[in-house]
């Protein structure tokens, strides 16, 4: 199953705004450090692909994004990279952090993922920074 090409793999794909979590949530989930993570705005630039097995699932690639509200002129050629991810991606992550929630970056990337009839899953990172109280 190493040898399975990237094409044959399910793509998951992590989407959010810059900071909310989403290289450390692919390292938490592949347990490696492949993305790098840091408090810097923007820190993750082109796409990073990782190849992993998920049971029952079998060969998938998690694919780690560049944020939504990337700015300047880099910045938006970054987020025309992320849209080409959406292009093949088969399952899509929203992160967003429990402080903000989701905001108008998030909303338009769901509107693309749902015009796409992507399924999508939602991820409400950086809980214990937030006044959010669970009942
Ligand atoms: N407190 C807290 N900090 C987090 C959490 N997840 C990520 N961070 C921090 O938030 C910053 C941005 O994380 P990163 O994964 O690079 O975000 P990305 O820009 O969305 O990829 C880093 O300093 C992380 O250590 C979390 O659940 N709680
Ligand atoms: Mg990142």
């Amino acid at each position: 199953m190493q040898n399975t090409p990237r094409s044959n793999r399910l793509h998951i794909a992590i989407f959010g705004k810059r900071n909310v979590g989403k290289s450390s949530l692919i390292n938490v989930l592949t347990n490696q450090d492949i993305a790098l993570v840091s408090d810097v705005a923007g820190t993750t630039t082109d796409p990073v692909y990782k190849a992993m097995e998920i049971l029952p699932i079998g060969p998938a690639v998690i694919i780690d994004t560049a944020g939504l509200d990337d700015e300047g002129v880099l910045g938006s050629l970054r987020i025309k990279k992320t849209i080409e991810v959406l292009n093949k991606t088969e399952l899509a992550v929203i992160v967003v952090t429990a402080s903000e929630g989701i905001t108008t970056f998030d909303e338009e990337m769901i509107a693309k993922i749902k015009e796409k009839k992507i399924p999508m899953v939602g991820v409400i990172n950086k809980v214990a920074l937030s006044y959010f109280v669970w009942i």
